[in-house]
C-alpha cells in the first residue's frame, strides 16, 4: 500500500479549506494515517523545498509556507501518490481542471492551496521529514475490503 504527504498550505488553513480537502480525500476511498496542525520554520520548508532552490520564486515560496499555520497530512490507499496529483490539479490553478483542488479553490500559483509528493520516491522523503514513525497509526479501515477486488 502506497503512502503520499499532503499538506494544506497557510493559505488553504486561513480561508477555511482543510475539511472541504480532507473530504475529498476520505470519500475518494484513501485512509488518514496522520495528521497534524503545525506552524514550519523557514529551514524546515528550505529542506522540504531543496530541490527547487535554483528558482526564483524560491525565497518567497519558503517565507510563504512558514508564514501560518500548515495542515500537514499522511494518506494511505492504492496509487495514492498519482491518483492525489490528479485530484490537486496542475501547479499554477489557471491550468487546473474544474473538479481539481486548485482548479475549484484558488485562482494564483503562488497561493494555490495545497501540496502534494509528486513521485513515491519523494513521498518517502517528505513523510520521513514531517513525521516520526510513532505519529502514523496503522489501524484496519473496514472499507478497504470494498474499494480493490
Ligand atoms: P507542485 O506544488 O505542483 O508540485 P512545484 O513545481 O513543486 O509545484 O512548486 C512548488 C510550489 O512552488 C508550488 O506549489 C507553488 O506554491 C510554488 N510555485 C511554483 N511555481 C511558481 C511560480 O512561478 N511563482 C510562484 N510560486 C510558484
Ligand atoms: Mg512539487
Amino acid at each position: 500500500m502506497e503512502r503520499t504527504f499532503i499538506a494544506v498550505k497557510p493559505d488553504g488553513v486561513q480561508r477555511g479549506l482543510c475539511g472541504e480537502i480532507i473530504k475529498r480525500f476520505e470519500r475518494r476511498g484513501f485512509r488518514l494515517v496522520a495528521a497534524k496542525l503545525m506552524r514550519a520554520s523557514e529551514e524546515h520548508m528550505k529542506t522540504h523545498y531543496a530541490d527547487l532552490k535554483a528558482a526564483p520564486f524560491y525565497a518567497g515560496l519558503c517565507q510563504y509556507m512558514s508564514s501560518g499555520p500548515v495542515f500537514a497530512m499522511v494518506w494511505e490507499g492504492r496509487r495514492v501518490v498519482k491518483l492525489a496529483r490528479m485530484m490537486l490539479g496542475e501547479t499554477d490553478p489557471a491550468e487546473s481542471k474544474p473538479g481539481s483542488v486548485r482548479g475549484d479553490l484558488c485562482v494564483d500559483i503562488g497561493r494555490n492551496v495545497i501540496h502534494g509528493s509528486d513521485t513515491v520516491e519523494n513521498a518517502k522523503r517528505e513523510i520521513q521529514l514531517w513525521f516520526k514513525a510513532d505519529e502514523m497509526l496503522d489501524y484496519a479501515s473496514c472499507a478497504q475490503a470494498w474499494l480493490s477486488e
